[in-house]
C-alpha cells in the first residue's frame, strides 16, 4: 500500500512539471568588468595603481527560486593593501524600499567575517540584521568570491528591518553590484551601540571599484 502511495505521488509530481514546466523564476546572467580599475582610494591622489584585490572581472549570477548565488572572479584576492586594515567585498541589490547588502570582511583585527543590512529608503535607517544561512566566502585560490543567499532567509531579514516589499521566487530585483574596497578598523566600538553594522564596531568602507548588473539591469529571482 505504502508503495502503491509513493508510485502514485511521483506520478502526480511528474504530470504537475509538466503542466506547469520548470520554476519561471530559474535564470541566470554574467556580466564583465574591466581590468585595472579598481582605482578610487580613499585618501590618496592619482595616480593610483589599480589593487588587484579590489579589481572584478567578471560576475555570474544565478536563482533557481530557492537560493540566489552569486560568484565574482577577482583579479588576485588574498592580500590587504597598506593604507587600510582590511578589505570589504560587498554583494548589494535594491527590492521594494530595500537596499539589501552582503557584506565580507577580511581585516587584521577583526578576522574574516560577514555582516548584512537592509537600509529602508522610507526612513534612510541602515538595519543591520541576520540573514540566516546567507554566505559569503573568499575563495582566495580560485580568486573568487562566492554568495549565497536563500530568497526566504533574504525576505526573513527585511521584514526583522520592517522594511515593505516582499521577497520571493519570482521578484525582480535591481540596483545589482558587486563591490570591494578597503577596510577600515578604527579598533573600538561606541559603548551601549549594538544596531549598527558590526555592532557599534566604528569603521569605513571604501569602494576602490564596482561591477553593476548591465542595463536593463533587473533580475528575476
Ligand atoms: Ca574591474
Amino acid at each position: 500500500m505504502r508503495r502503491f502511495l509513493t508510485v502514485s505521488g511521483v506520478a502526480l509530481l511528474a504530470i504537475a512539471v509538466l503542466l506547469n514546466g520548470p520554476p519561471a523564476s530559474a535564470g541566470s546572467v554574467t556580466w564583465d568588468d574591466p581590468e585595472g580599475d579598481a582605482i578610487e582610494f580613499l585618501g590618496e591622489a592619482p595616480p593610483r595603481p589599480s589593487e588587484p584585490a579590489y579589481d572584478v572581472l567578471n560576475v555570474a549570477m544565478a536563482s533557481d527560486g530557492k537560493d540566489l548565488t552569486i560568484a565574482a572572479k577577482f583579479k588576485q584576492l588574498g592580500s590587504i593593501p597598506p593604507q587600510a586594515t582590511g578589505n570589504t567585498y560587498r554583494f548589494v541589490f535594491v527590492s521594494g524600499d530595500g537596499t539589501f547588502t552582503l557584506s565580507v570582511i577580511q581585516d587584521t583585527i577583526a578576522g574574516e567575517f560577514s555582516a548584512f543590512a537592509v537600509r529602508d529608503a522610507v526612513t534612510g535607517v541602515n538595519n543591520a540584521v541576520d540573514c540566516i544561512k546567507c554566505t559569503g566566502k573568499i575563495n582566495v585560490e580560485s580568486n573568487t568570491l562566492e554568495f549565497t543567499l536563500p530568497i526566504s532567509s533574504i525576505d526573513s531579514a527585511r521584514r526583522t528591518a520592517g522594511v515593505a516589499g516582499k521577497i520571493e521566487p519570482g521578484t525582480a530585483i535591481e540596483g545589482v553590484s558587486v563591490v570591494a574596497g578597503e577596510y577600515y578598523n578604527f579598533g573600538y566600538r561606541v559603548p551601549g551601540v549594538t544596531d549598527t553594522l558590526g555592532g557599534g564596531l566604528v569603521s569605513l568602507s571604501n569602494t576602490a571599484d564596482s561591477a553593476p548588473l548591465p542595463a536593463p539591469g533587473t533580475f528575476t529571482l
